[in-house]
């Protein structure tokens, strides 16, 4: 008997890949079902993100950003496997488990604002699948290169389908010079196979510079072409929702201007973590979790 589980999007292959339609939705729920009115869920069904001004108070921002700093600033701290320092600099880049680090994060996935629409998006229970700070400092802050993070987190982490979403708040204003994030509206339709085989223990390398399931240029470009490219700016405090797979990518930031972002990722209780499909091993819990408790408040 086949015991391989059946895979709707083959990636880390080898050949010639070839777009694949998405198969589910990128909007389960309904008007009714959250906070989100019907023509702002629609937009979103639409572009596969959607941004909202002043989610979080000025004063808010700043009690979260004083958490990052502090823990930037604790040279103990940097040794802990969560945080991914900047390959050339050596400065913090991302720390993961967020919700779990700091009791303010963890309280904020909890907050109405953003439990809320998680679950309407995603018209389920949803469980965190991650959390992280990018922190993209000021000067040698270094990007991200196009890539869809479903596509990582099918390959490396065993989720089943793009039924998962990321609220992105900026803790300090995101500009269009300090690296602010690209998105291809409407790009979550497509799945692009990624060429090349995941290697063993891949996110020590991955989260510091990703080498491994990044779509080839051909397909960008095409993707482009056909999508056009939007920018998430806006003042601290603003959100950015976006689909687990939607095409997206930042630059270097040069600028004196850090732009430092919390990610907290939800996925549906309906589609846990199995098994990576395209890894040897499953990547530690810190990065891709493995509690489906439902987030309730
Ligand atoms: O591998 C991951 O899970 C991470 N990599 C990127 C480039 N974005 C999503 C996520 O943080
Ligand atoms: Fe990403």
């Amino acid at each position: 008997m086949d015991t391989r589980i059946e895979d709707s999007y083959p990636t880390r292959i080898t050949g010639e890949p070839k777009p694949i339609e998405r198969l589910d939705p990128t909007v389960w729920g309904g008007e009714s079902d959250g906070p989100i009115d019907a023509a702002s869920l629609a937009s979103h069904d639409a572009k596969g993100f959607s941004i909202i001004e002043g989610l979080l108070s000025p004063a808010e921002v700043q009690a979260y950003w004083q958490d990052l700093v502090h823990l930037t600033r604790d040279e103990d701290f940097k040794s802990d496997q969560r945080v991914i320092t900047e390959k050339s600099s050596g400065e913090v880049r991302s720390i993961f488990e967020m919700h779990k680090i700091s009791p303010l994060i963890g309280e904020l996935v909890r907050d109405p604002r953003i439990l809320d629409r998680a679950r309407q998006i995603l018209g389920s229970d949803v469980y965190i699948h991650q959390s992280r700070v990018n922190y993209m400092p000021g000067f040698r802050g270094t990007g991200f290169y196009w890539h869809s993070d479903f596509e990582t987190w099918h390959a490396e982490d065993g989720m089943p389908k793009p039924r998962a979403v990321s609220c992105s708040i900026a803790l300090t204003d995101n500009y269009p010079f300090n690296g602010g994030l690209m998105v291809m509206p409407g790009s979550q339709r497509t799945f692009l196979p990624c060429v090349g085989e995941t290697p063993d223990d891949n996110y020590k390398s991955s989260l510091k510079e990703q080498k491994i399931g990044l779509p080839d240029e051909h397909e960008i470009t095409k993707l482009a072409a056909e999508c056009g490219i939007e920018q998430f700016t806006g003042p601290a405090g603003s959100a950015l929702w976006f689909d687990s797979n939607i095409m997206h990518g930042s630059g270097n930031n040069i600028t004196p201007y850090p732009r430092s972002n919390i990610f907290l990722v939800f996925s549906s209780v309906e589609n846990t973590l199995g098994e990576p499909y395209a890894a040897t091993t499953r990547r530690p819990e810190f990065i891709g979790a493995r509690d489906f408790t439902p987030v309730v408040r």
